[in-house]
This record gives C-alpha cells, sequence and structure tokens, in this order.
C-alpha cells in the first residue's frame, strides 16, 4: 500500500486504483452545500425555469460560486492525490432530477464520448441536496474502468444522456455498488467506470454538480479549439484554452466566452451522433 495523501487515505488511493471509485468524500459543509444550492435556486427563480440545456454545462465560466466549488481546496487535494498536483478543470454538468422525476442516467463511460485523450480523468459529483438511493443517487461497476464497454444509443426521453446511452452488458452480474450522499459530500470516479442512476422517488430535488478534472497534458482528439480552467499547478502544455474566473455572475465577457464554450463542447459531444438532441447534454 502506498502514502496516505493530502485528502484521502492511502487505504482511498488504493481502492479508487483498483475499483476506479471512492466516495463519501467530505468536501462542502452543509451550510456551504445550502448557500451553493440557494444561489442555483435564486437564478433558477429569476429564470422561472430550472437552470436550462444552455446553462447546464461549463456553468464555472458563469457564476462565481460554482468557480469556488471547482477551485474548492479540500477537493483539489483529494484530486491531486489521485491525478497530481498541475490539473485542468475540463467541465461542470448540473444534474437535477426534480422530486418524483423519472429521469434517469443510463449505465455509460464518461470519456466514451469526450474526445479526451487521457485515462486520468476524473469526475467529482457533488450533492447539493441529499443523494440518497430513493432519490437516485449514482451507483458503479467496480474494476470497469479498466475496460472499454459497448454503448448502445438508445435516446430514451428520460435518460438524461445526449444520446440515451446504455452500455449492452448485464448490469445485475457485475456487482453494481450504490453511492448515496448526503449534501456537502462527494464521490470520485474514474473516467471510465462505468456508471448510472435511477428515478427520484424522494419529494424533494437530488441537485449535484459534476466536475471533470484531468491533467494538463490531455489532448482534444475531436475538436480544434476547446476549454478547460487550471485550478492548480502550471500547464506547460497549452493544449486547451483557459478559461477564466468570472468577475462577477453573469458578466457580459464571461457569458460570451461560456457561449463559444459551450457551443464548442455541444459540437464535439455530437460528433457520429445519428441525432442532434438540444435538449440534453
Ligand atoms: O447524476 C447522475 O446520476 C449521473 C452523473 C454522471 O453520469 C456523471 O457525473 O458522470
Amino acid at each position: 500500500m502506498g502514502d496516505d495523501g493530502k485528502v484521502l487515505t492511502a487505504e482511498q488511493i488504493d481502492q479508487f486504483r483498483e475499483l476506479g471509485f471512492v466516495f463519501p468524500v467530505e468536501v462542502l459543509t452543509i451550510d456551504e452545500a445550502a448557500e451553493a444550492r440557494a444561489r442555483l435556486e435564486a437564478h433558477e427563480a429569476s429564470l422561472g425555469h430550472a437552470i436550462g440545456p444552455d446553462q447546464r454545462t461549463k456553468s464555472h465560466y458563469l457564476f462565481t460560486w460554482v468557480d469556488a466549488i471547482i477551485r474548492n481546496e479540500r477537493l483539489l487535494d483529494a484530486v491531486e492525490d489521485l491525478i497530481g498536483p498541475d490539473i485542468l478543470c475540463w467541465g461542470t454538468i448540473w444534474w437535477i432530477k426534480e422530486a418524483h422525476s423519472p429521469s434517469y442516467v443510463g449505465w455509460h463511460q464518461d470519456l466514451q464520448y469526450w474526445g479526451l485523450d487521457t485515462d486520468d480523468l476524473v469526475t467529482v459529483w457533488v450533492a447539493l441536496a441529499p443523494a440518497s438511493e430513493a432519490a437516485g443517487c449514482m451507483s458503479v461497476l467496480p474494476g470497469s474502468h479498466r475496460e472499454r464497454l459497448e454503448h448502445l444509443e438508445t435516446y430514451h426521453e428520460d435518460n438524461m444522456l445526449t444520446r440515451g446511452q446504455e452500455l449492452t452488458i448485464d448490469i445485475g452480474s457485475r456487482s453494481p455498488v450504490a453511492m448515496p450522499l448526503t449534501a456537502g459530500q462527494a464521490s470520485i470516479h474514474h473516467g471510465r467506470s462505468a456508471h448510472g442512476s435511477g428515478p427520484n422517488t424522494t419529494d424533494d430535488r437530488r441537485i449535484g454538480l459534476s466536475i471533470q478534472y484531468m491533467p494538463t497534458n490531455t489532448r482534444q482528439t475531436l475538436a480544434e479549439w476547446d476549454t478547460a480552467a487550471l485550478v492548480r499547478g502550471v500547464d506547460d502544455y497549452h493544449h486547451f484554452e483557459h478559461g477564466a474566473p468570472p468577475v462577477s455572475d453573469l458578466h457580459p465577457d464571461a457569458v460570451a466566452f461560456h457561449a463559444r464554450a459551450a457551443q464548442a463542447l455541444r459540437e464535439l459531444i455530437y460528433v457520429g451522433a445519428e441525432r442532434d438532441v438540444e435538449s440534453t447534454l
């Protein structure tokens, strides 16, 4: 066994290497999670609806309080324990399942459609509301990060993924592990860990922000131009245009950069897709 990291224990680091996931990691206090949820919901109230597809991804370029989450020192210490000290944040995605909603996430591997040439991408999923099994928390397949699995594109209307992806393997026979979280806790999974989640059967919204981190030597293979935020260390490679923290929420410069970044992401995510589904990502 290796050494303890800055935040993760030697056992947790070993588990991540062997099985491809670790949880729960305490990232935000209950008050910090409640504050972030309140900021999200105040924004949604100003829109008159839940955050939509146009702001669902890379919203750390738009909002100071999302930028603060991706740069949270404790969270970055945990990520550094797994991928080293020079860290880019490629993206963020809101995963919101309304109370009693049939929305689910089909079983998939994150790196399948993202064009990123690294095997060291990690996704941190931060809960801003309880993500119990009844609320449709994520489950993972232990050890699946060592495999490249076949994805079927179903475009099912309740599947929150762009193409309604579903792995073709028999999930039940692979001993899935549920990763329930309370508000403020996070799970971390490897970019190739197979994972999915079921509907929310509770009276509260299930609100998660997933954050993708990767080493600075990563390249984008599906597009000439893509963005990432340098959140720790140095970037000697400059394969991605660095997105700056917003000066203020929805500052015009931030809105303009985010629009270009989100459009570039949409284009590369749909490379080779049968349908261009604008309502999901
Ligand atoms: O929120 C979910 O249930 C799934 C999220 C997910 O697929 C991810 O963060 O990679």
